[in-house]
């Protein structure tokens, strides 16, 4: 028994070929149909396709990462109606074709958010980071978000404003469309004055707005989700603090708690994501578990180095701020009871999450999606089943 070994694949446009996955020792696939606008119903054709290549290749297909949440959704504004029908729709046609594990997240606008997609570390790899001051100076500066200036000190701004000064005009604009153009597996990208436009949209809406919105959605797609035997899995907010003035609703272990007692089934449940919510120290990742570990559908194992000023970097998955043999050791200890208790849902499936760009990926004509190099993930994957097989080991 372990706990099951999935890698994120982004189709059959990813740079990082199913046969190398598998080559990593992964069984398991996390994937999504990214090709298709944000809204539309998921078709029996299409899954049933996708599932095909995936499994052609030797692998499962795991987990749908994710059916994304279109925007009027989270608003419950303009079709958002007409959007939650097609959600269900596709929870439906992706039940009838067997898949059991779908994730999503209700972040407002941005999906995850970094700063620099090429931290240097000491050992000479690249790894993602977010730049608090970077950050304060995008919205300050470049943005001119009205409102920015009352979520900063006075230290912070002046900090942001030498940057600004005196970043070239190539960082600046690393430094937006870093933050804007759309990482890896988000489903939105913008221009600055799309951006603005968008976040005004949000005006009205603040942390009550958004959490009665996502529970409200809960609502109404769980039902559908227990019937079509889907597991949910919300993903939590990456960075877990509120940014840009947007509302955040899943940072902390109370978001969770009161997400799930919002519908309490077992459909209802988390994807348990250390990186984000391990870059907020008042989060308690192994007592999540402890407590949490019935609800936890999906995984995903990353370890962020965090600083006073609210600055972190994605470290080696076991050389983080995150207790990684603690949080493994809660999760073994989680599937061995649901396997006692004989509950179907006993996979379990993780992924390595991110990777730094190392060895050949760090070649400049290898194209790599940034946190999702073939390399940097294998060595996440096998320092974490290591870990697992180690505290089995130890357990018996
Ligand atoms: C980043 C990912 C997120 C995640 C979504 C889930 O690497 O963890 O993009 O897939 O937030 O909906």
């Amino acid at each position: 028994m372990s706990l099951e070994q999935t890698f994120r694949w982004f189709g059959p446009k990813d740079p990082v070929p199913l046969a190398h996955i598998r080559q990593a020792g992964a069984t398991g696939i996390v994937t999504a149909l990214h090709h298709l606008p944000n809204g539309v119903v998921w078709s029996e054709e299409e899954i049933v396709a996708r599932k095909a290549i995936v499994e052609a290749a030797g692998l499962d297909l795991s987990v749908i990462e994710s059916v994304p949440v279109h925007e009027d959704i989270k608003k419950r504004s303009g079709n958002y109606r007409q959007y939650i029908e097609n959600y269900k729709l596709s929870l439906r046609n992706l039940g009838k074709q067997g898949i059991d594990t779908v994730c999503y997240n209700f972040m407002p606008v941005l999906d995850w958010t970094r700063t620099d997609l090429d931290f240097l570390l000491a050992d000479g790899s690249r790894a993602l980071r977010f730049d608090a001051t970077e950050f304060a100076a995008f919205e300050l500066f470049i943005l001119k978000r009205a409102k920015a200036v009352e979520t900063y000190t006075e230290a912070q701004q002046q900090k942001a404003e030498v940057w600004f000064k005196t970043a070239s005009e190539e960082a600046k604009n690393k430094l937006v469309r870093n933050i804007i153009a759309g990482l890896p597996g988000s489903e939105e990208s913008f221009t600055v004055a799309e951006f603005a436009t968008v976040l005004d949209t949000y005006s009205e809406i603040g942390d009550l707005e958004l959490r009665n919105n996502l529970y409200d959605f809960l609502r109404e797609i769980t039902p559908v989700a227990e019937e079509a035997g889907i597991n949910l899995a919300i993903h939590p907010d990456d960075p877990p603090y509120p940014i840009l003035g947007l509302p955040r609703v899943v940072s902390t272990e109370a978001d969770a708690v009161q997400l799930l007692n919002a519908y309490d089934t077992p459909n209802n449940g988390l994807c348990f994501c250390t990186g984000s919510y391990g870059v907020r120290p008042d989060n308690d990742l192994v007592g999540m578990v402890e407590r949490l570990g019935n609800k936890i559908n999906f995984i995903h194992l990353r370890a962020t180095k965090s600083d006073a000023d609210g600055n972190f970097y994605e470290a080696d998955h076991l050389d983080g701020d995150v207790d990684m043999f603690g949080v493994m050791k809660a999760l073994v200890i989680e599937q061995n009871s649901r396997v006692e208790a004989g509950r179907k849902d006993y996979r379990l499936p993780f992924r390595p999450d991110h990777g730094h760009r190392m060895l050949d990926d760090l070649n400049p004509d290898k194209l790599t999606n940034p946190g999702y190099t073939a390399i940097g993930r294998l060595r996440g994957l096998a320092e974490l089943r290591g870990l697992e097989l180690g505290i089995r080991k130890m357990l018996l």
